[in-house]
């Protein structure tokens, strides 16, 4: 069976003033479908990968047949970013981060606020289109990375806890080229709950 999109956990307007109600439309919408038709469309000839989970793909990039492997990487990659970054925020987001997560940043970056200078910094200098993750490494490390384009972290075995989407179309609409306001109001709306559950979630 074909991939599906999922709904928003949220309306469209749930995120305002932060990010706005037509951002969420066009993304989810239009940008999100869009990767998921080009994702179903690659798979057509292969259907046994629709036995598989979008996890299980990306992480095993090197057993997709050569001839769709690009496609997959970048469609495949664009519909599971985009189906963990709806869940990555919510309107009773924001603030700190609690429970062990919290302690885990703390351990790692000293307090909240070295980790959020350091993500804002890393999603802020990121060239061209891409995302900023926090991820849990396979050794139960937490680091910050950047991924170009599509890119996914869970190909190179690091499970994304936390992710922005630094793609124009996430915030042009009304930010404009201001990256950095787009970036600030981002951590008004981080459900730090699905942070926590991320976290669990085996390697
Ligand atoms: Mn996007």
């Amino acid at each position: 069976m074909a991939f599906q999109l999922p709904d928003l956990p949220y309306d469209y307007s749930a995120l305002e003033p932060h990010i706005d109600t037509e951002t969420m439309k066009i993304h989810h919408d239009k940008h999100h479908q869009g990767y998921l038709d080009k994702f179903n469309k690659a798979l057509e000839n292969h259907p046994e990968l629709f036995e598989k989970s979008t996890e299980e793909i990306l992480a095993n990039l090197d057993q997709i047949p050569e001839d769709i492997r690009p496609k997959v990487r970048k469609a495949g990659g664009g519909y599971y970013h985009h189906s963990l970054f709806w869940e990555m925020m919510s309107p009773d987001g924001g603030g700190e981060a609690q429970g062990e997560i919290a302690e885990v940043i703390n351990q790692k970056w000293g307090n909240f606020e070295n980790f959020k200078q350091e993500f804002t910094k890393q999603a802020g200098t990121l060239f061209g289109s891409g995302w900023t993750w926090l991820v849990k490494t396979p050794d139960n490390n937490l680091e910050i990375v950047s991924t170009p384009n599509q890119d996914s972290p869970i190909s190179q075995k690091q499970r994304p806890l936390l992710g922005i989407d630094v793609w124009e179309h996430a915030y042009y609409l009304k930010y404009q080229n201001r990256r950095p306001d787009y970036i600030n109001a981002f951590w008004n709306v981080v459900n730090w709950e699905q942070v926590e559950k991320n976290y669990h979630l085996p390697n």
